[in-house]
């Protein structure tokens, strides 16, 4: 898409299907123009451009012939103080799936275009009001399902990520300004910036890096959700436990080993983290073709995920596929759950601890639901660290990381540099290379394909 902010755009802003309410909003020089030809009753009410923010009813008609179509609010909101920052025009119409439809084509016939995916943002952007991070954050909000994914994007919406990232660019540029200063001095014998100095300030800068960087795992959990994968021989109660965590009946529970054949997936809010649990079929030697299959998806949702719920059957002794599944699992993130505790235990204690090592195990009923609060607090201390009840203050995106990683390799060339006596300009350039890596993730010089890849995610309307 090329941009061209001198048009005047439209969309239907609402989500498809039926409502009290459809909005279609109309942005650009002539939204406002647009509202009166579209709702010729109300043309004598609206005011100049020094007027701005008020509510007008009225009904919106047919262009071609005058016919009424519905009867709508007319909000006028003039530049700059708007989503977009140009004129905004947003038409309340009823929410049924044909008056939104045809108050759209209305606006279209009377002189406004459809707008692209993301293109309201995408102009709030271009027009400087919000960076390449808060246009994201618009999307996550709107994709949160849960309260600390929710809480996440309005901190990244509020500029939380802006500020981090715009401190890191000014101690970037004023350490480019003193090796740019010795360029200056370099004919001269004075020594303008020592590299301990050098090498002082861009450790700081580093360690902010790193910092931010670290916070990709979290934020990719908060916007993803966490992916947590069931595994266990056959019958020890992986589909009971689902159906617990999801509340529902999910996932077909009998008697009889081998019941759950394909994975199944539900995406569930634990204490408002949102997270993906997978339950999986009995992983045990099999010679049914179906069966067989189902299992080698087990064992790719296994490693696919963060994290493995090991369910063993406490009412019986450990098995050898228990042991084997135990081995397989060594070294990925996992919590053994001990399902059936209302029956009498017979897993022997001591032959569990050895094997399981460091993983401490949780003792559940996923009949009765008992041990259950114990399981999501692991879960949750697995996906955000120890006891974190709030959203961590700023979680970035896949970019953001791509964007910060190649800013620190670049300070890392800068450091190498300067310990090897490079001249000052190669240092400058390494500075350059790392100013314009942290500029890409506020959108400071973002060339039009990654901004069509950011945008064509959006909703219409948004
Ligand atoms: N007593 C008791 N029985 C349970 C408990 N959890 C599950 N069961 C029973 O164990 C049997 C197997 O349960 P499922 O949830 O189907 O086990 P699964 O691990 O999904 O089995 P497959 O899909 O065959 O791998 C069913 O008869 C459940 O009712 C529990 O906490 N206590
Ligand atoms: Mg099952």
């Amino acid at each position: 898409m090329k941009d061209n902010t001198n048009d005047t755009i439209c969309a239907i802003s609402t989500p498809p299907g039926m409502g009290g309410i459809g909005i279609v909003r109309v942005s650009g020089p002539d939204a406002v123009g647009v509202a009166c030809r579209l709702m010729p009753d109300i043309a004598s009410k609206v005011g100049g451009n020094s007027q701005s923010h008020y509510i007008i009813y009225g009904h919106v008609v047919n262009q071609s012939d005058g016919r009424v179509l519905d009867e709508a609010l007319l909000t006028v909101m003039r530049a700059p103080r708007t989503y977009t920052r140009e004129d905004v025009a947003e038409i309340n119409c009823h929410g049924g799936p044909a008056a939104v439809r045809a108050v759209l084509s209305a606006a279209m016939a009377a002189g406004a275009r459809l707008a692209e995916p993301g293109e309201f943002t995408r102009r709030a952007y271009l027009n400087g009001r919000i960076d390449l991070t808060q246009a994201e954050a618009v999307m996550d909000l709107i994709a949160s399902r849960t309260e600390l994914s929710l809480a996440a994007a309005a901190g990244q919406l509020g500029g939380g990520l802006r500020g981090r990232v715009e401190g890191l660019r000014e101690r970037i540029a004023g350490l480019l300004a003193l090796v740019e200063l010795s360029i200056d001095f370099s004919e001269e014998d004075v020594e303008v910036a020592p590299a301990a100095a050098l090498l002082e300030k861009s450790a700081g800068i580093r360690a902010d890096l790193d910092g931010l960087i670290a916070s990709y795992g979290q934020g990719r959990v908060l916007r993803e959700g966490l992916r947590v994968a069931i595994v266990g021989r056959p019958n020890v109660g992986k589909s009971s436990l689902l159906n617990l965590l999801a509340r529902d009946d999910r996932a077909i529970v009998t008697d009889v080993p081998g019941t759950t054949r394909d994975t199944v997936e539900e995406t569930i809010n634990i204490g408002g983290l949102p997270v993906v649990v997978i339950d999986t079929a009995g992983i045990r030697h099999s010679e049914d073709v179906v069966e067989k299959e189902g299992i080698r998806r087990s064992v790719k949702a296994l490693e696919n995920s963060d994290l493995a719920l090991l369910v063993l059957d406490g009412a019986t002794e450990l098995t050898a596929e228990d042991t084997a599944l135990i081995d397989k699992i060594r070294g990925r993130a996992c919590v053994p759950v001990i399902n059936k505790s209302d029956l009498p235990g017979l897993l022997d204690d001591g032959q569990l601890r050895e094997l399981l090592g460091d993983a401490v195990p949780v003792h559940i009923c996923a009949k009765s639901g008992e041990g259950l609060d114990a399981l999501v607090a692991r879960i949750r201390e697995s996906a955000l660290g120890g006891g974190m009840e709030r959203p961590p203050d700023v979680a970035i995106n896949l970019r953001h990381k791509d964007a910060l990683s190649r800013a620190a390799s670049a300070l890392g060339s800068f450091d190498a540099g300067v310990a090897g006596g490079h001249s000052p300009e190669l240092l400058a350039l390494e500075l350059r290379d790392a100013l314009d890596a942290v500029g890409d993730v506020v959108g400071a010089t973002t060339p039009d394909d990654v901004l069509n890849r950011i945008f064509g995610e959006f909703c219409i309307g948004k």
